[in-house]
């Protein structure tokens, strides 16, 4: 089973709020989804991520999980949700992204991506097939199509090519899911992936051919790369406007929470990144007051809660004194304090987006948060 409700769409920017439901429960849109690369988010317990933070959906990696433990165990454990505990909903990423940013000597062709593992330099080979059959494995409620994320800046001419074969790969992963079953008896959903770089014909050109694929959901791909901010929300609002208003829209490896305000703005509802977690363990906290460096030494002897409106019960029973002590000391509590910090504190920004799209005044919301996000405290 899946299905979207579109509930609210706001009157003065195209935010929505909506209702995903998988047949391991529902998601409310706008939502974060923390990034569980290895089949863990990492420092942080599930039942942490369920009771503490309010997750609804992890991320799990084709890539990762398939190099490690392997899909052997994979399938034995009765794939993710088996394996590591999680009985919320999953998303897997297909796997091409990782190989281009991780794995060296990779070659691209027609059939798919041959690449040597980042662990131990053992050559692989991914295919459209080769990546819904592994995401069939690994179990995930959403899973998403195999497709080429072109780096940026990328000429004209390598974009266009590199979009045109995400659409022949996309056109081989709906024959494979749509002629095969998952093996754990919960329904699978694939979602298609809009690329084109920062091209516009190309961008309006691949959204146009992401949404004739008629799929439940559908995702932006290409972004994030390291265009400028503006680049980033000029295509995200081109795409949006094309892709289907009935269907949840997905922004893949986005970004800061100013990125995540003015992409719901825009009519984004599902994101992912690593950045809460990432920056969690070199001390950088998220809060509403603005950004936090823990390390400094102006919170030395700072024993007030590391954030007393968190959500998050560690965030208000540690001290800012205690987090900066644990994070100089390279101790694993201070990793997981800070990274549960950030992930509650992103959940917390899209569930309030959320209640003020369903109030009707998300814009002026949004306007007065961003410059308090990006303050420096
Ligand atoms: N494609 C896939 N995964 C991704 C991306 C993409 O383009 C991005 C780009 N920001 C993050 N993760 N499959």
């Amino acid at each position: 089973m899946f299905t979207f409700d579109l509930q609210h769409t706001d009157p003065a920017s195209s935010a929505r709020a909506g209702l995903i439901q998988t047949d391991h429960g529902p998601i409310e849109t706008p939502i974060f989804m923390p990034v569980g690369t290895a089949g863990t988010v990492k420092g942080v317990h599930q039942y942490e991520l369920k009771n503490d933070i309010g997750a609804q959906i992890i991320l799990g990696n084709t890539y990762h999980l398939y190099l490690r433990p392997g899909m052997e165990v994979m399938a034995k454990a009765g794939g993710l949700h088996g394996f590591n505990g999680w009985q919320g909903p999953i998303l897997t990423d297909s796997g091409g992204y990782q190989v281009y940013s991780l794995s060296d000597r990779r070659k691209i062709t027609e059939e798919g991506v041959t690449f040597r593992s980042h662990i131990d330099g053992s050559k692989h080979t991914f295919s459209p097939e080769r990546s819904m059959e592994i995401q069939r494995v690994i179990g995930a409620d959403i899973i998403m199509a195999f497709d080429e994320c072109p780096p940026f800046p990328c000429d004209y001419k390598y974009a266009k090519d590199s979009m045109d074969l995400t659409h022949r790969w996309l056109a081989r992963c709906c024959e494979y899911v749509d002629n095969t079953e998952g093996h754990y008896g919960h329904g699978q959903t694939l979602f298609p992936i809009v690329q084109g770089s920062t091209y516009d014909d190309l961008r309006r050109a691949s959204a146009e051919a992401i949404a004739s694929f008629d799929r439940a959901g559908n995702a932006i791909g290409g972004l994030s790369v390291g265009e400028p901010a503006e680049e980033m929300y000029r295509v995200t609002d081109m795409v949006c406007a094309i892709l289907p208003k009935d269907k949840p829209r997905y922004l893949m490896g986005v970004g800061t929470p100013v990125n995540l305000l003015e992409c719901i703005a825009l009519g984004i509802d599902m994101f992912d990144c690593v950045l809460p977690t990432r920056n969690a363990r070199h001390g950088m906290l998220y809060t509403a007051e603005g950004i936090i460096n823990i390390k400094n030494a102006k919170w030395k002897d700072d024993f007030s809660p590391v954030d007393p409106d968190s959500s998050c019960p560690s965030s208000r029973f540690y001290t800012r004194g205690y987090l900066r002590h644990l994070i100089h000391s390279g101790e694993l509590l201070g990793a997981q304090i800070a990274s549960l910090h950030n992930l509650a504190f992103f959940l917390w920004l899209v569930g309030e987006a959320r209640k003020h799209i369903i109030a009707g005044d998300f814009a002026s919301w949004k306007n007065d948060m961003v410059p308090r996000l990006e303050r420096r405290l």
